[in-house]
């Protein structure tokens, strides 16, 4: 058996949350833990299509999903839920909005050269072009978490040792 809990991955775009969130969501199901990856890939499109990313947007964006995440702790899931979540006043409303101890804090701190550098769907290059507006890190705020539970660079760190230190944290925690 394995305990309910939230992991919030927060950082930039182009980090490697869901890179690393979906990696890990793989190790756990081998384990035969019950998982759900909420992400903007399936939460933007949907519950929270109506929303943009200014300031109050992202944080009503955040503010339904963890209302859908508690709805999956009370359920006994391991939620992995993937959101920039650029404010530390954001992450702390999230906190407190999951019941006492249910909330891991993930930073994905690989630094904004390197997620420029990968530009995997070539939002900096826009951003910088002045194309997409209020960009996190170019043209508008990310706030680094100062208590993390885990820190992870995915510059420094191969995908399996992001996984392998998650897995560490989760046994440490009793979550697994
Ligand atoms: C940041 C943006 C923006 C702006 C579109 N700023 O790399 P991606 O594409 O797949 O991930 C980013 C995603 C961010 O959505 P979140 O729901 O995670 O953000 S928040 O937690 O702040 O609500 C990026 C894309 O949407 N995207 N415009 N202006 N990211």
């Amino acid at each position: 058996g394995h305990q309910s809990t939230v992991l919030w991955f927060t950082g930039l775009s182009g980090s490697g949350k869901s890179t690393v969130a979906n990696a890990l969501e793989q190790a756990l199901l081998a384990r035969g833990v019950h998982t759900y990856l909420l992400d903007g890939d399936n939460v933007r499109h949907g519950l929270c299509a109506d929303l943009g990313f200014s300031a109050a947007d992202r944080s009503e964006n955040l503010r339904r999903v963890a209302a859908v995440a508690d709805l999956m702790v009370d359920a006994g899931l391991v939620v992995l839920s993937a959101f920039i979540s650029p404010l530390r006043e954001q992450r702390e409303r999230i906190k407190q909005m999951l019941p006492p101890g249910k909330f891991l804090e993930i930073y994905i701190a690989t630094p904004l050269e390197e997620c420029e550098k990968r530009d995997v769907k070539g939002l900096y290059k826009k951003a910088r072009a002045g194309e997409i507006q209020q960009f996190t890190g170019i043209s508008d705020p990310y706030e680094a978490p100062e208590a993390a539970d885990l820190v992870l660079n995915t510059a420094e760190f191969s995908l399996e040792q992001s996984v392998q230190l998650l897995l560490d944290l989760l046994l440490a925690k009793a979550v697994i």
